[in-house]
């Protein structure tokens, strides 16, 4: 039997948008603002599930299967810091109403397996830095990212050797 995988669904970022987003960061942000986000896990995360059997992941890849929905625009036009759980994130003053749909269908297909659901509300957003200690100026978002999201993926969250990975299992296309 193997032992369960800690996993999350979510939007991968095109290299490019992770690339001006570190550099953006880098720009912006001072040493001690907080910890940064690898460039390689920058991600939007649509459902955590927490620890999940193999079992249990088969059905949810099931499921995830059957979405069919299309894809959508991500336009990254918003910064903020949540203090309370210490993190600085970009994400949309307007979500696009297929990213709500998506995330809504997967944290409900999550939640019917009788996967761990988040208590919060979804509020999507990519996080940049963790652990900041202090509120930070947030500069004024003179970005202006947009992508086509054409598919989500399931990622593997592990941490090893001091370091936090996110592997890629699985993906599925949106509809265009
Ligand atoms: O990077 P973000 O914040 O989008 O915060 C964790 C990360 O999302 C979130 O899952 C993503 C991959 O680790 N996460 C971790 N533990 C969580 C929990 N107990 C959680 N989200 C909700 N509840």
């Amino acid at each position: 039997m193997s032992e369960p995988k800690r996993l999350f669904f979510a939007i991968e970022l095109p290299d490019e948008t992770r690339q001006a987003i570190v550099r953006w960061r880098a720009e912006h942000f001072a040493g001690d603002a907080g910890r940064p986000v690898a460039a390689a896990n920058l991600h939007l995360t649509l459902a955590f599930l927490g620890e999940v059997s193999a079992e249990k992941r088969k059905a949810l890849e099931a499921m995830a299967g059957r979405i069919t929905q299309p894809g959508f625009n991500l336009h990254l036009d918003d910064a903020g810091q949540w203090l309370r759980s210490r993190v600085v994130w970009l994400g949309c003053r307007q979500s696009p109403r297929g990213l709500i749909q998506l995330a809504d269908m997967l944290r409900a297909q999550a939640a019917r397996s009788g996967c761990y659901q988040s208590p919060t509300p979804f509020h999507p957003h990519i996080s940049l830095l963790r652990e900041t200690p202090h509120a930070v100026a947030l500069p004024a978002p003179g970005f202006n990212w947009s992508f086509a999201v054409t598919e989500f993926v399931l990622y593997e969250s592990q941490f090893t050797g001091g370091r936090l990975r996110y592997t890629a299992l699985n993906r599925w296309t949106l509809k265009t």
